[in-house]
C-alpha cells in the first residue's frame, strides 16, 4: 500500500486527488512544510529536497507531485473507470508533456499571482506583481484554450492523469479568485475537473505564507 507524505494544504493535495480517483487503500502522513516537518532527518531520508509531497510504495521512493501522479495512474491502472493512465506510448508522451508544461509554464507565475492575491499577509500583497504574473500566464492559458477548443480533455476523449495534473496546478485560480472568463473553454474544463468527487475536499486554504525578501522572491518566481 503506498504511503503519501504531505499536509493536504500543500502540493500533496494533487496526490490525494489522484489516490481518491483511483480508490485504492493508502496511508497518509500529513507532514507539514511550515512547521519543520519536512526538515527532520527521518523525512529528509525520504525526500532529500526537504519538500512535500513524497510517496513510498514498496521499494520505490518518489518526490515531485506530478511525477508521483503519473506513476500512480500507471501502477494502479485498474482503478478509475475509464482508466486515468495513458493508453499508448503517444498518450504517455502527451501526459508527460502536459505535466511538464504545467510545472514549467504555469506553476510559478500562478503561485506568484496567488501569493499576491491571497497567500501573503494582506499588508505584503502587491497588486502590480499579481498583474505582472497574470500577464505572463496569458501565453500558456491561450495555448490551453486553443487545445480545448478542439477537444474536451487534454488527451483523447476522457479525463486522464494529464487533466488531473494540469487542473491540480491550476486549482489556485478559483482559490485566488482569478478571473479567467476570457478563456471560456479552459474555464469550463477547469470547473469540471475541480468538481469531480475526488477533487472536492482540499479546497479551502487556511494559511498565509510570509513574504520573502524581494531578491529571494524574484529569483524563486520570475
Ligand atoms: N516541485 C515540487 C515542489 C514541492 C514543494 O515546493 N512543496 C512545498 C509545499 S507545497 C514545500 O514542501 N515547501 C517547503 C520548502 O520549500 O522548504 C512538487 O511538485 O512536488
Amino acid at each position: 500500500m503506498p504511503t503519501l507524505y504531505g499536509h493536504p494544504f500543500s502540493r500533496a493535495h494533487r496526490v490525494l486527488w489522484m489516490l481518491k480517483e483511483l480508490a485504492i487503500p493508502y496511508t497518509h502522513i500529513p507532514t507539514g512544510f511550515q512547521d519543520g516537518g519536512c526538515r527532520t532527518p527521518e523525512y529528509l531520508a525520504i525526500n532529500p529536497n526537504g519538500r512535500v509531497p513524497a510517496l513510498v510504495d514498496g521499494d520505490l521512493t518518489l518526490f515531485e507531485s506530478l511525477a508521483i501522479n503519473l506513476y500512480l495512474a500507471r501502477k494502479f491502472a485498474g482503478g478509475g473507470a475509464p482508466p486515468l493512465c495513458p493508453g499508448s506510448a503517444a498518450e504517455e508522451a502527451l501526459a508527460t508533456q502536459w505535466s511538464f508544461w504545467a510545472a514549467t509554464e504555469v506553476e510559478k507565475p500562478l503561485i506568484f499571482a496567488a501569493a499576491n492575491l491571497i497567500l501573503f499577509p494582506p499588508a505584503d500583497r502587491r497588486p502590480a506583481e499579481a498583474e505582472l504574473a497574470l500577464r505572463r500566464l496569458d501565453r500558456p492559458f491561450t495555448v490551453l484554450e486553443g487545445h480545448l477548443a478542439r477537444q474536451d480533455f487534454l488527451i483523447g476523449d476522457r479525463f486522464t492523469v494529464a487533466d488531473l495534473n494540469v487542473a491540480a496546478v491550476m486549482s489556485l485560480i478559483p482559490l485566488a479568485g482569478i478571473d479567467i472568463s476570457q478563456y471560456p473553454k479552459m474555464s469550463v474544463w477547469l470547473d469540471a475537473c475541480l468538481q469531480r468527487d475526488a477533487a472536492a475536499d482540499w479546497k479551502p486554504i487556511r494559511f498565509t505564507i510570509p513574504r520573502p525578501p524581494d531578491a529571494v522572491l524574484l529569483s524563486r518566481f520570475m
